[in-house]
């Protein structure tokens, strides 16, 4: 904790992955040395659980923007009015679950962004958990071998389920032009921490499509063993949500699935996402 910092306690849920913090104001803005505390702990936990939300969008930006700058508009998703960072994830009948898989937020762009910030706006009676796996702790399960052919591998990233978001609302034609304008990306199977230098698996289901130099059957192969090891529940951390419950993760190193099974009711979430780490060069 820094000095002059609000003090807070941060809770293990799981030996793996998340800590629910206990003590924090949220109503107020936080002093620089408490979101250095807040920002500490995220490195430790890679998700944290604050309560004393539902923050308004103008709070959670400015949350989001103690850790660095925010992301402008999502192309696909809608934004709550005169916040473009602020995206809004409505799913219902109408417009059924696209998040249950596992996925490492914008993984197909080359600087994959730091933070997410996620709260719920309005939830289903019950249902709609958030997962999230720890990659730190699947490399670190990985046999020696396979860990070390990794090593010397890179995969390649896109849109992945995103393609039907977009040809839905525009045939081959729409999807092609994303596609173009959102592009790929390849990233090596065992990336670092860039502030902890801890060594994670970096692939994920949702975005991660080829393993650079294999075939596809081959590829596809690795790819399956992989994404089965990370489903693995000894990695995760489920959070249930609740009115005011607000939760930050570090997307270098985790992953998360939305659990789909609320249908049909409706579920809204409002999720900030920080480019880049302010700290990371200091
Ligand atoms: O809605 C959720 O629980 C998770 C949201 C999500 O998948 C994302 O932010 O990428």
């Amino acid at each position: 904790m820094g000095q002059g910092a609000t003090s807070f306690d941060s809770i293990r849920l799981t030996p793996t992955i998340g800590a629910e913090v206990r003590g924090l104001d949220l109503s107020a803005q936080l002093d620089e040395s408490t979101t250095d505390s807040l920002y500490d702990a995220l490195l430790e936990h890679h998700v944290l659980v604050l309560r004393g939300g539902p923050l308004p969008p103008d709070r959670l930006e400015a949350l989001g923007s103690t850790f660095g700058p925010l992301a402008p508009a999502h192309h696909t998703y809608p934004n709550v009015d005169g916040h473009p960072s602020v995206t809004v994830l409505d799913t219902g009948p109408g417009n059924p679950p696209d998040n249950a898989e596992w996925h490492t937020d914008l993984s197909f762009r080359a600087d994959r962004p730091f933070l997410s910030i996620l709260q719920p706006d309005i939830r289903p009676p019950v249902g709609g958990d958030t997962l999230f796996a720890n990659l730190f702790a699947v490399h670190d399960a990985l046999m020696p071998g396979l860990r070390s052919d990794l090593e010397g591998l890179s995969a390649v990233h896109d849109m992945g389920s995103f393609r039907n978001h977009t040809y839905a609302e525009g045939g081959v034609e729409l999807m092609n032009e994303r596609m173009a304008e959102v592009g790929s990306s390849v990233h090596p199977m065992i990336d670092h921490h860039p502030v902890t230098g801890r060594p994670f698996l970096h692939v994920n289901e949702c975005f991660t499509s080829h393993v650079v130099g294999l075939s596809m059957p081959e590829g596809r192969r690795l790819l399956a063993y992989l994404f089965d090891l990370i489903a693995r529940p000894q990695f995760h951390v489920r959070v249930r949500w609740e009115d005011d419950v607000v939760v930050l993760w570090d997307n270098r190193g985790t992953q998360h699935y939305a659990a789909d099974d609320y249908l049909p009711h409706r579920r809204v979430m409002q999720r900030l996402i920080v480019t880049s780490d302010c700290r990371e060069a200091v």
